[in-house]
């Protein structure tokens, strides 16, 4: 298997597909999160599940991490030229590349050589790596969120953590795991975790993000529960690039009038792209 994937990023077969993320509110797409799959000449379209856990464990992991950056950066840019780029662009970031000493100038010149913004781009990184951070570790996330990249804590609440570390880490986005939605709509214990964790974020100054949403009951009651930001099934299912710029264009075009005011995450309405669905949760 290490030799197929090994031979995998040498052809460039990890690509990256887009889930968008969703004002509750305004039901604006605010962002996109680049998703990672393998396009397996002999297999097809290979989950994440299936190779991800190997990948993560292998010296291939920083190679595979970069080329799907690049090639989501590349991606990203590309939207911004024809102006349909939303706001922010997500990538996640395995654990063992934020310990690499020269992390962040790794990041900066993918940032720099794909010419994106650094104020567009957001990290994700699990909780689980970020429980006991060490000071380099620190210096790193502040570095870059000096430079403008936001950092978002991923899968939050399954790193069955102290939560100290929330108050020494440089973050701006909580990312609620997606086990809790699953169990919101039966569960009225999972609702009142959910409830708690938004408050705990909001009192700290986070944006909450909502994984994982599938339902119209989810979504309203995540809203009522004072989470800003979804994504999840409930939309556009993650997309390839191609596909992708069509949802985006269809995005700018209904938010052409607001544009401005879309920068800041505010002020969008009808951003339905690509889906009825989203338009029942319409503010
Ligand atoms: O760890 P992270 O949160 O980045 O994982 C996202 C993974 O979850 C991706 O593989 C993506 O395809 C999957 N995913 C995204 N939205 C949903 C959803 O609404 N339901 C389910 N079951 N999986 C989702
Ligand atoms: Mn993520």
């Amino acid at each position: 298997m290490t030799h197929l994937l090994s031979r995998a990023v040498d052809e460039h077969e990890f690509i990256a597909y887009y889930e968008p993320q969703v004002n509750l509110s305004t039901c604006a797409i605010v962002g996109v999160e680049a998703l990672v799959r393998w396009q397996d000449p002999a297999n097809g379209l290979v989950s994440p599940a299936d190779f991800l856990p190997l990948v993560d464990r292998s010296p291939l992991i920083h190679r595979v991490g970069e080329q799907v950056m690049r090639a989501t950066c590349t991606h990203y840019i590309a939207w911004e030229r024809v102006g349909i780029a939303p706001p922010r662009l997500s990538i996640n970031i395995a654990a063992r590349r934020i310990e690499q000493p020269d992390f962040t100038d790794r990041i900066e010149t993918i940032s720099a050589e794909t010419g994106s913004r650094p104020d567009c781009l957001e990290l994700e990184i699990t909780e689980s790596s970020l429980i006991d951070p060490d000071v380099p570790l620190l210096d790193r996330l502040a570095h870059l969120r000096a430079r403008g990249i936001r950092i978002a804590v991923d899968d939050f609440g399954t790193g069955y953590s102290s939560l100290a570390y929330l108050k020494r880490l440089p973050l701006d986005f909580v990312k609620i795991d997606q086990s809790f939605v699953r169990d919101i709509e039966p569960d009225p214990d999972t609702t009142s975790i959910v409830c708690a964790i938004v408050e705990m974020a909001h009192g700290l100054h986070k944006t909450v993000v909502v994984e994982g949403v599938e339902t119209a009951v989810q979504c309203e009651l995540l809203q009522n529960l004072g989470a800003s930001v979804a994504q999840g099934y409930y939309w556009p299912r993650p997309l390839p690039a191609a596909e992708s710029e069509v949802w985006c264009a269809r995005w700018a075009a209904r938010n052409a009038p607001t544009r401005a005011s879309s920068q800041s995450g505010e002020g969008m309405t009808n951003a339905s792209a690509g889906s009825s669905n989203a338009n029942s949760v319409a503010a």
